[in-house]
């Protein structure tokens, strides 16, 4: 039987653009994904937006890189600016960077299962955005795909929950402009510290008795899924939500693992690079350590199919996200695949709702210790590595004269959808796609589970470029 090539594109419930292009085959008698390319299809300039100015605008526009995660951007920006001036922050501040943060990757995990995931699975009503949509194996019930509908909306509210806790110290959501160096800008309150104990509260109840066990249905169901999706299984975290104000303790411990299995291993960032081989950037930017990276377009480039950069760690591909997380904490270490990645998710849901309770215990009113100040270095060289709710988050920092001069950052979604590099290596999520059994080359929803199962935000890894003339304006002349 010949080779059928299909595209996916865009593919939908992501934030961004993303096409993905696979080539099916029969192997062994199994109609199954065989090649594949990741493309991420938009210039990512906020590098070049960044230079030439204050070091203090760095977390208000880093945060406008995304919607979903934009408090993961701000804490990276300010944890680097503490860095730049050797400075930490008070003990509430840290806190309340916490509980800010905590509070969109709530949202953002929430979001992810209900109505980016879950369509995946189920059929719902004959409408948009069920309609229009791949065919599927049915396994849901009706019983059961009406009370996962139901909760399909009430999803939709408990995520508005999670922005309006957060909201309540960082003044909104998203894009709070509460991160600031040396700590954060809002003195808790008592009716604050209250709103977002009941808030939390209540989405604690809605992960306990609905996330959590509506992930484990699906996972009965769709138990196949466990075998579907694994990839290299190599699985990086850089550690997230400090415990201490020196950053020596953490709730995500930061590690990584090799091909799914064995002892955690510490991580340096120092093994960072970033591949263009097949991006479309100059080559003569290749394997570059994050501090000394360059964002440099050349478009069209013979052999290159994506605007993402490849970031390898040791020159190998890693996965991060969730399950990573709650692998290096020796929670989740069940395996790596489409299911796992899921379930991990919720796991981790829980456990961060849990600590935030604490952490809101930790506050008290009217304490006005949330920052130090923070004088602009005339020169530094810094870095701000935390974890978004899709992974390892790092932004790199230098300053020259008072201003920005070169800022880089890696998302998540640019390690985990990575193209391939200059040694061939596929990218995690190409290499998880090999091998991705597909019982209709028409409808690949197989394929799409898959893509999903990393909760891809092309938004994080690219952005929009118009133009000559917006290059030019973007550089802060
Ligand atoms: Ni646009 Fe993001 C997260 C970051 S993904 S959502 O999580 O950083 O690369």
């Amino acid at each position: 039987m010949p080779t059928i090539v299909a595209a996916i594109d865009p593919v939908t419930r992501i934030e961004g653009h993303l096409k993905v292009e696979v080539a099916i085959d029969t192997v062994g008698g199994v109609q199954q994904v065989t090649d594949v390319r990741t493309i991420g299809t938009l210039f990512r300039a906020f590098e070049r937006i960044l230079v030439g100015r204050d070091p203090r605008d760095a977390a208000l526009l880093t945060s406008r890189i995304c919607g979903v995660c934009p408090t993961s951007h701000s804490m990276a920006a300010v944890l680097a600016l503490d860095a730049a001036a050797d400075i930490s922050p008070f003990g509430a501040g840290r806190v309340l960077r916490n509980l800010v943060h905590g509070a969109c990757f709530l949202e953002s995990h929430i979001l992810h299962f209900y109505l980016l995931s879950l369509p995946d699975f189920i059929h719902g009503p004959g409408m948009p955005p069920w309609t229009p949509g791949f065919e599927m194996d049915r396994r849901v019930d009706k019983t059961s795909a009406d009370l996962l509908l139901a909760h399909y909306l009430e999803a939709i509210a408990v995520r508005r929950r999670c922005h309006e806790i957060g909201a309540l110290f960082g003044g909104k959501l998203p894009h709070t402009p509460g991160y600031i160096p040396g700590g954060f800008t809002a003195v808790p309150t008592q009716p604050n510290i209250d709103a977002f104990l009941a808030g939390l509260n209540e989405i604690i109840a809605f992960i306990e008795t609905r996330y959590l066990p509506d992930a484990e249905r699906l996972a009965s169901l769709y138990s196949d899924y466990f075998f579907i999706g694994r990839g290299y299984g190599n699985l990086l975290s850089y550690g997230a939500f400090e415990l201490d104000n020196a950053g020596a303790s953490k709730l995500f411990q930061p590690g990584r693992i090799a091909g799914g299995g064995g002892a955690v291993q510490p991580f340096s960032e120092t093994a960072i690079t970033e591949d263009v081989t097949r991006s479309w950037y100059s080559n003569a930017d290749n394997g570059l350590h994050p501090s000394a990276g360059e964002t440099n377009a050349q478009y069209p480039k013979p052999s290159a199919y994506s605007w993402l950069k490849a970031p390898r760690y040791a020159g190998a591909p890693y996965e991060c996200g969730p399950l990573a997380r709650m692998w290096m904490n020796g929670e989740y270490t069940n395996g790596v695949s489409v299911m796992d990645r899921i379930r991990a998710r919720a796991c981790e849901a829980r456990k961060l709702a849990l600590a935030m309770r604490d952490w809101v215990g930790e506050l008290l009113a009217g304490d006005v210790t949330v920052f130090n100040e923070w004088p602009v270095p005339q020169s530094a060289a810094s870095i701000g590595l935390t974890e978004a709710p899709r992974g390892a988050l790092g932004h790199w920092l230098s300053i020259e004269g008072g201003v920005i001069a070169r800022y880089q950052v890696i998302t998540p979604t640019c390690w985990t959808i990575s193209p391939r590099d200059g040694e061939g290596q596929l990218g995690p999520l190409e290499q998880a796609l090999i091998g991705t059994p597909v019982a209709n080359a028409a409808h690949p929803v197989e394929v799409l589970r898959v893509i999903h199962s990393v909760d891809p935000c092309l938004d994080c890894a690219t952005h929009v470029l118009r133009a000559d003339e917006a290059a030019k304006k973007w550089r802060a002349e």
